[in-house]
């Protein structure tokens, strides 16, 4: 990677199970293509599997993803679960594997990875809906290095699906060098720079960041 930054690779909203979905095998295929450009880390933004559509095989697959990620693609995964994974009952019965990274239950996590000059700070939704405002308890930002992770309607724009709703400039006063976003499905910029946006379904969004002062080359 280019001395002081660090590249970022991020999807969401795969829905596995439902027909109109991107799938397993386009999710299989971006990873391995971000990983090719040089991606360090990999981020899932949520709904990973549809609460209506998706069955005990969709869960494998998602299983399966990650494995490929994590050891086949080399890369850690960053993840926070969305109101479709919280609706398809995955929350709890989902297994821990090694290089995935997550908040705990309603915690606001402060996630680090190793090789990974960031702090990822990020929380899950627990209940669909989730009408909770979160982003409040979220730390400022006293540096670069400093990246926000959620599953959100943020102020309902684009939804009717109250999911962990915040403002734009809330979300801009924690000073992180990205919002990244889960929950609407087409990618929509809702701030510049910093970019503040939903990835949205079937797309990728890569993104060069800079390093956290403090961390080790
Ligand atoms: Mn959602």
């Amino acid at each position: 990677m280019p001395q002081g930054t660090f590249r970022l690779a991020a999807f969401s909203d795969l829905h596995l199970g439902k027909k109109k979905g991107p799938g397993l095998d386009w999710a299989r295929s971006a990873c391995a293509g971000a990983a090719t450009r040089g991606a360090d880390v990999l981020v899932c933004l949520g709904d990973l599997v549809d609460k209506k559509k998706g069955g005990p095989g969709d869960i494998e697959d998602a299983i399966a993803l990650f494995r490929f990620i994590t050891e086949d693609l080399g890369l850690p995964l960053i993840h926070v679960w969305g109101n479709h994974d919280v609706g398809a009952g995955i929350v709890d019965t989902f297994p821990a594997l090694d290089g995935v990274y997550r908040p705990d239950g309603a915690e606001i996590a402060a996630i680090t990875v190793p090789g990974v000059p960031a702090v990822f700070h990020a929380a899950n939704v627990i209940a669909d809906p989730d009408p909770r405002e979160v982003v409040s308890h979220f730390p400022t930002a006293a540096g670069p290095g400093h990246v926000g992770l959620l599953h959100s309607e943020v102020e309902g724009q684009y939804t009717k699906n109250p999911c962990l709703p915040t403002t734009v400039d809330a979300l801009l006063s924690h000073r992180y060098d990205t919002w990244l976003l889960g929950h609407v499905h087409q990618p929509v910029t809702l701030h510049e720079a910093p970019f503040i946006g939903w990835v949205g379904m079937a797309s990728m969004l890569e993104l060069d960041l800079p390093a956290a002062r403090h961390a080790t080359p």
